[in-house]
């Protein structure tokens, strides 16, 4: 066995079939920084100014709702529309573009300004995720809809533009780049083993020193590939191609988790984490997609505390992602936290 803790090494990421380079030796360097704790946050449970809270008006002088669990609209600013028409171009293979049709949501998650998900109970996260299902069907059912991204921006750090617990959605007519590699990788995986790459992957760490979390339907895990520090990897414990096969047992089971993972986050830092968190899932088609396992993917930028943050710049932007700190010690971290949050203490 390499030694993993001591040397350089290069992991191998069979979702995407790229490898990162780790550098556990590196954290030997000394830190002296500080762990702030960054003022509990003041914001009030409704803003008049937020084009999010209920009765709002938005771009366009559009008004929303006096919405009391969720609440979805089209994005008033949408990268992709369903009336695009048709058109591509092949020079020559060298300058290549086709039209792209399709429909961007955004998705509040709750009416109370001052939330986020881990701030809600898994009371009220469970009718986000009934949304996330509704949506999932209701834009995959479209002809011209081929994936359904779900997705949330969480924090300025990540550019989210307003605090109010939202997510977004965007549904496309082709596969987006990583929904293409995770496909192939899972297809071919599932070829020549004739059994489920993520199903055979979470057998393997269950329980192990990467878990961070788990409970009857899902465990999250800082996956062995991992390229952001605090990374982690959501993983539906039976195999479950999307979230509409989730029943009412396995919507709780992942309120419960989605909150218990972004408390251990918020305390990690003590402050509100930022990330970008997203479900990759069966592309809707209209085939069976039996290689697709239900998973989440959390990509949180810190590094050390509520401002230092890991730059992808660099070697990372020339050559390969790297990191210094393992996942291993990563998810000793994160499992060690208290799921507690710290402003309720
Ligand atoms: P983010 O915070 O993840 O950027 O999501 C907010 C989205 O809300 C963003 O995509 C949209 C922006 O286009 N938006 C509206 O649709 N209407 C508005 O009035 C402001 C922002
Ligand atoms: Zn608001």
């Amino acid at each position: 066995m390499l030694p993993f803790a001591q040397h350089p090494h290069r992991r191998f990421n069979p979702l995407t079939r790229e490898w990162i380079l780790v550098s556990p030796h590196r954290t030997d360097r000394p830190w002296q920084g500080q762990v702030e704790r960054s003022a509990p946050d003041a914001k009030p449970a409704y803003d008049p100014t937020c084009y999010l809270c209920p009765g709002n008006s938005r771009a366009g002088g559009i008004s929303n709702p006096q919405y009391a669990t969720t609440f979805v609209f089209d994005n008033d600013f949408a990268a992709l529309k369903p009336d695009t028409p048709a058109g591509a171009v092949r020079d020559g293979g060298l300058i290549v573009a086709e039209s792209e049709r399709g429909i961007c949501r955004v998705v509040c998650f709750s009416p109370l300004h001052n939330l986020t998900l881990s701030r809600m109970t898994p009371g009220q996260i469970r009718p986000a995720i009934d949304e996330w299902v509704r949506q999932y069907l209701d834009l995959g059912a479209m002809d011209f809809v081929n994936y359904v991204q779900i997705f949330e921006n969480r924090g300025e750090m990540m550019g989210a533009s307003n605090p109010h617990p939202h997510g977004q959605i965007w549904a496309s007519q082709t596969l987006p780049n990583e929904i293409a590699s995770e496909q192939a990788s899972q297809d071919d995986y599932l070829r020549s083993h004739g059994s489920c790459l993520l199903c055979n992957y979470l057998e393997r760490e269950s329980g192990g020193e990467r878990t961070v979390v788990e409970n009857e339907a899902f465990t999250a895990l800082v996956p062995f590939w991992a390229v952001w520090p605090f990374e982690t990897l959501l993983l539906a414990k039976r195999h479950a191609t999307a979230i509409d096969e989730l029943n009412g047992a396995g919507r709780d089971a992942l309120a419960d988790i989605l909150h218990r993972l972004t408390v251990r986050y918020d305390n990690l830092f003590e402050t509100p984490f930022p990330y970008t968190m997203g479900f990759h899932q069966r592309p809707t088609d209209g085939q069976k997609h039996p290689e697709w396992h239900l998973h989440a993917h959390f990509y949180p930028p810190l590094l050390r505390s509520a401002t230092i943050r890991k730059f992808m710049v660099g070697y990372e932007m020339l050559a390969s992602p790297q990191r210094d700190i393992t996942p291993e010690s990563a998810a000793a971290r994160l499992r060690a936290l208290p799921e507690r949050h710290y402003l309720d203490t």
